[in-house]
């Protein structure tokens, strides 16, 4: 994208300072990402990113639970009398004439937040920082706890078992990329196990289970570090909404405990780091045990082998699909990432009967 475009998008926010450079940063999967620098010295740098609009289709209310998240949860720092609270929380810049937080330019979404300075992300963690990680994701939901408003759901049904194995389903039964027949032992696999998984949805109509605030996207990747390997905070909340709480603590083992990226085509790579499942089971139930049921916590190794299934049956529907969802960087990249969850959901489905006897330990 031009630089001018780009700098006639940025002039709209009321930022400080003035734009020096916009350069695309990091890599996420679904929104595009700049990092806007700024001349003066005392004035911050900026993050601008372009919603994905076909992904999210409420952006008004995207942000308007960005903007109750990032509040409540400054107020909470505030009053534990934190310091350094820029750092640990993102702040978003409103539009110079009007009391908004994202542009619409008639072709796409945007907006823009502070650049938290000093913090470094990571795409992978060792057992030192998978427990701070988890007392951090689970400090994150308590702190959201008592949200006064009611967060919109900002993809409806997201983590819902039953619906990504009714979309698979759908892309199974129109095969409209003709790539069925290759992946059909992978559908086999995925069907096997489908009863199984879809627990959780029948335990929340029975009743069972509750919905919390959640974060919902809880890779390794959404979170900042500073140069100790504290955790500063968490980013990407654009999926903040009400789930059940497997969705933070199995989407963040998927990518923290494995071995391998997730797209890995080595899958002698991919394995479940148990180490690494310890450490971060005990630093969540740290911050997150006091609220915690019995139940949500004795299926957290049931959580554990969700989200690589998830994941699993929602990259292939893509690929199925003709990748119509994930950015992709070469035509196998889909089939790649589901055959990488899938093997680390088998690893997971072996360590099971040890996590089961860890986390029972851990209720003692
Ligand atoms: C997407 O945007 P990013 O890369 O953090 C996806 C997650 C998946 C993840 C897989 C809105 O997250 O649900 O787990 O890719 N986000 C959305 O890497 O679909
Ligand atoms: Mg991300």
């Amino acid at each position: 994208m031009e630089q001018s475009t780009l700098k006639n998008i940025v002039a709209q926010f009321a930022i400080q300072g003035t734009v020096s450079e916009i350069a695309p940063l990091g890599a996420g999967l679904i929104n595009d990402t700049f990092k806007v620098k700024t001349a003066e010295q005392d004035c911050p740098d900026y993050v601008l990113q372009r919603i994905n609009h076909a992904i999210f289709p409420d952006v008004a209310m995207l942000m308007d639970n960005i903007q109750a998240v990032t509040s409540h949860i400054r107020g909470k720092l505030e009053a534990a009398g934190e310091t350094d609270i820029e750092r640990k929380v993102l702040t978003f810049v409103p539009l110079k004439d009007e009391d908004k937080y994202f542009l619409y330019t008639g072709e796409a979404y945007w907006r823009i937040m502070v650049f938290i300075p000093d913090a470094v992300t990571k795409q992978a963690v060792n057992p030192e920082s998978s427990y701070t990680v988890g007392e951090a994701f689970g400090k994150f939901q308590a702190m959201l706890a008592d949200i006064p408003v009611q967060l919109g759901e900002t993809i409806k049904d997201f983590h819902n078992m039953e619906f990504r194995l009714q979309q698979l389903r759908e892309a199974v039964k129109e095969n409209k990329a003709g790539r069925l027949a290759e992946v059909q032992s992978y559908v086999d696999e995925i069907e096997k196990r489908a009863e199984e998984m879809c627990k959780a949805e029948r335990m929340g109509r029975e009743g069972s289970l509750p919905k919390r605030i959640c974060h919902c996207d809880t890779k390794v990747n959404n979170m900042m570090f500073d140069k100790n390997d504290n955790v500063l905070c968490v980013i990407d909340l654009d999926t903040v909404m009400p789930n059940f709480i497997f969705s933070d603590y199995g989407d963040f083992l998927r990518t923290g405990a494995n071995t391998a990226e997730e797209d890995e085509a080595d899958l002698t790579k991919v394995s479940f780091n148990m180490d690494i499942f310890k450490a971060f089971t005990q630093g969540y139930l740290k911050s997150a045990g006091s609220f915690l049921t019995p139940n949500e916590i004795e299926n957290l190794p049931y959580a554990a082998a969700l989200f690589p299934y998830m994941q699993c049956v929602r990259f292939l529907a893509d690929y199925i699909n003709g990748d119509t969802y994930y950015k992709i960087k070469y035509p196998e990249h889909n089939l790649v990432r589901t055959k990488n969850q899938f093997q680390l959901l088998l690893s997971v489905e072996e360590h099971t009967p040890e996590m089961k006897a860890f986390v029972a330990e851990c209720l003692k």
